[in-house]
């Protein structure tokens, strides 16, 4: 593990610290219950701001090896992340005018949830992923796949073989890697040259203003703004071309990439917008801390209140981003009973730290906890449709950022219109 004193991005010096989440257990590293006793590995989890190019970040990374090779999250389990991933790739697919003759490269393609639609449509793609289950997965279903991290050496290597991309999409991955310009750099390398690249990260400025300090974890080394974006690129002498926001994750940016500049109207208006909110000034990210041990202790004071009145509490998602919000918040199996998760990767074992067991959603109905807290509240929607059965029979939703509300049938129209 390596503290970094200079900036992952342009490397500068005097990184600015605004936030501490404590030693924290590596949020994917479910336990087996069969060694439920022992003691698990924790990490600090700081986090800081680059006066000199704005990119947020984690003062220390975690080997990635330790995260990404035995990894247990498949992209396949949400219903709304299928579907934005399908739309993305028929989008593609026309505008780029791609056939048997292209060449699709996804990094950290998962479980083929996305290469997928390429491959029903004759497209030739590759995956990169290190994580071993989801490229079985993703080979399964006809999607081939590299087992391998991917940096500017095996992006020379694909290179020599003669791969180059019409269409790079690269996934929730830019702020996992510690060599981040050296990823960038791979991009440049394996891009045909009137390809393009697709890259979706989650937006700095969604989780500042929605409270959603639970993405911050190891897994997360860096969390973007246009403004360090588009200095990134430029370094490997790539143009960030186009900028879409789009509700997924919390809130997520699309960017489109290529090696020569076009028009830029919304990467500009993006730009204008992050300096007029101050973004590139540390002001922005001071009062963080504060506002996250406010949520955290009024979460907990709820919780408790409830199990005060002597109601059964559950949760449901055992996301990575649940093992943050629980450890954090000091909410334990004291507290809440069980996690439902529709994962049988993660079902039988325990979250991270706090220890509560995971188990199928059909728990919910069966043992009919009076709460149930949604830690995957990025998928909030999907989740209350699929539940429909346990908030009709009276069951209530805790939704637990930016501020901790309650819901239950009622809100079941809303989520139904869509
Ligand atoms: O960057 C990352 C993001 C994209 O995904 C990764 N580093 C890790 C992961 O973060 P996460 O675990 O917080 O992601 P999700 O997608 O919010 O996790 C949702 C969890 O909820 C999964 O375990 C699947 C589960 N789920 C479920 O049981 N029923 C999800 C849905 C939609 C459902 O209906």
């Amino acid at each position: 593990m390596s503290a970094a004193m200079t900036c992952r991005s342009c490397e500068a010096e005097g990184l600015l610290p605004f936030l501490s989440l404590g030693a924290t257990p590596l949020t994917d590293a479910y336990v087996p219950l069969d060694r439920a006793d022992e003691p698990e590995a924790r990490y600090p989890l700081d986090v800081a701001f680059c006066p000199s190019c704005s990119l947020v970040q984690l003062l220390y990374a975690v080997p990635p090896e330790a995260i990404f090779r035995d990894y247990s999250y498949y992209s396949s389990f949400s219903e709304t992340l299928l579907v934005h991933s399908r739309e993305h790739a028929r989008e593609l697919m026309t505008s780029r005018g791609l056939d048997s003759g292209s060449l699709v490269i996804e990094l950290a393609s998962n479980d083929g949830y996305l290469l997928r639609n390429f491959v029903e449509e004759g497209i030739p793609v590759l995956g990169i992923d290190p994580a071993l289950g989801p490229a079985d997965a993703a080979e399964a279903i006809g999607v081939p796949t590299l087992r391998e991290f991917f940096g500017v050496e095996l992006a020379s290597r694909l290179r020599s073989e003669g791969k180059r991309a019409d269409v790079v999409i690269a996934n929730n991955v830019l702020a996992h890697v510690p060599d981040l310009n050296g990823f960038v750099e791979g991009i440049a390398t394996i891009l045909a040259d009137d390809g393009i690249a697709e890259i979706e990260v989650p937006y700095v400025r969604e989780l500042i203003e929605g409270l959603e300090f639970d993405t911050i974890y190891h897994e997360h080394l860096c969390y973007f703004s246009v403004t360090a974006l588009d200095a990134l690129f430029d370094r490997h002498g790539l143009s960030l071309n186009h900028v879409r926001r789009f509700p997924i994750h919390g809130g997520s940016l699309r960017l489109t990439v290529g090696r020569r500049s076009e028009e830029r109207d919304t990467v500009r208006t993006h730009l204008a917008d992050e300096a007029a909110a101050g973004m590139d000034d540390f002001d922005y990210y001071r009062g963080f801390g504060d506002r996250v041990v406010e949520v955290q202790a009024s979460l907990r004071a709820m919780l408790e209140r409830l199990r005060g009145q002597g109601k059964r509490i559950a949760a449901y998602g055992a996301a990575a981003k649940g093992t943050i919000l629980l450890n954090s918040s000091g909410i334990g199996s004291d507290l809440i009973a069980f996690v439902a998760d529709k994962s049988p990767h993660k079902q039988g074992k325990l979250m991270p730290g706090v220890r509560i067991p995971i188990v199928p959603p059909e728990r919910l109905l069966e043992e009919m906890p009076d709460y149930v807290l949604l830690l995957a509240w990025n998928f909030r929607d999907e989740i209350m449709r699929e539940q429909r059965a346990y908030l009709e029979a009276g069951g209530r939703f805790i939704v637990p950022l930016p501020t901790p509300v309650e819901v239950g049938r009622e809100a079941l129209e809303s989520v139904e219109a869509g």
